[in-house]
């Protein structure tokens, strides 16, 4: 038979709890303070990858104060109301704090929502401005090539046609030879790296050969499906000058981990001597 304090249980209990609350609270802040956000990626190359470094930021202070303060909170009210040999109480909750809290946590994500979607939208949906780059990003299984609208400016028509002679081993992705736009383009085949020229508006106008790929450069912080069937446009304008890694974000089958090149970013003239070298070739 337990006493009537025994039915009580233990103050140690919420008191251990509330420390240890504590505890991993400043711990993890630790972490973040030691090793600071803007370590964590290579440092951008264009205005809107700046933008969204800014908006994760602000997303990552708002969020951090918002734990802190929760976690201290329960801390606190863990440490509180530890017992101390009374009568539990029954409470039936609060609806003014529930309405305050419900719409404090909507306010504050879909306003984080309405900031941030100015740098997505601003690379997908805005019309390229007319001096801009064009190039065609052709993702397939497990490369990437691109195409370039030679001096014209204007991609040719692709001839999509079956070809019974050899049917599966011939790309019906060939520019028909007929169409006078295509007469100049530049292709870079499969596992070719391309080249932009620095501070440059660029438009990729994104596809896929079969399966859907995903284009994807940090140091652009772009990351964009390529979906078979649709031409997605992609903008930038890259600023500093280098050699940039080119992956494949999408998990597109057993070759995926091969599917990486580069993207240089070249001033005019050397961006004239590399097109040079690819069109010679
Ligand atoms: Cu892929």
């Amino acid at each position: 038979m337990g006493s009537k304090k025994g039915n009580t249980g233990s103050a140690a209990t919420a008191t251990t709890l509330a420390l240890f609350l504590v505890a991993l609270t400043v711990f993890t802040v630790y972490i973040f303070v030691a090793k600071p956000i803007w370590s964590w990626f290579p440092p951008a190359i264009n205005e809107i990858g700046h933008e969204i470094d800014r908006q994760f930021m602000r997303t990552l202070v708002i969020t951090g104060v918002v734990f802190v303060l929760a976690q201290f909170g329960l801390a606190w009210v863990v440490f509180r109301y530890r017992t101390r040999g009374q009568r539990a109480t029954y409470s039936h909750g609060n609806n003014v704090m529930e309405v305050i809290w419900t719409l404090a946590t909507a306010i504050l994500f879909i306003g984080l929502g309405i900031y941030a979607q100015r740098a997505w939208a601003e690379v997908r949906l805005k019309p390229a401005p007319p001096d801009a780059m064009r190039i065609e990003v052709i993702g397939q299984q497990f490369k990437w090539s691109f195409r370039l609208p030679g001096p014209d400016g204007k991609f040719g028509k692709y001839k999509f046609e079956a070809h019974p002679e050899q049917e599966f081993t011939r790309d019906p992705w060939v520019v028909d030879a007929d169409d006078p736009d295509g007469k100049d383009d530049v292709i870079l085949g499969p596992g070719s790296v391309f080249a932009v020229v620095v501070d440059q508006p660029v438009e990729l106008l994104i596809r896929s050969k079969d399966v859907t790929h995903s284009f994807f450069v940090r140091e652009l912080r772009l990351k964009q499906d390529a979906v078979p069937g649709m031409t997605v446009p992609l903008q930038f304008t890259a600023t500093v000058p280098g050699e940039y890694q080119v992956v494949c974000a999408e998990l597109c089958g057993q070759g995926h981990h091969l599917m990486g090149t580069f993207m240089k970013v070249l001033s005019r003239e050397d961006y004239a001597a590399w097109l040079k070298d690819m069109t010679a070739e």
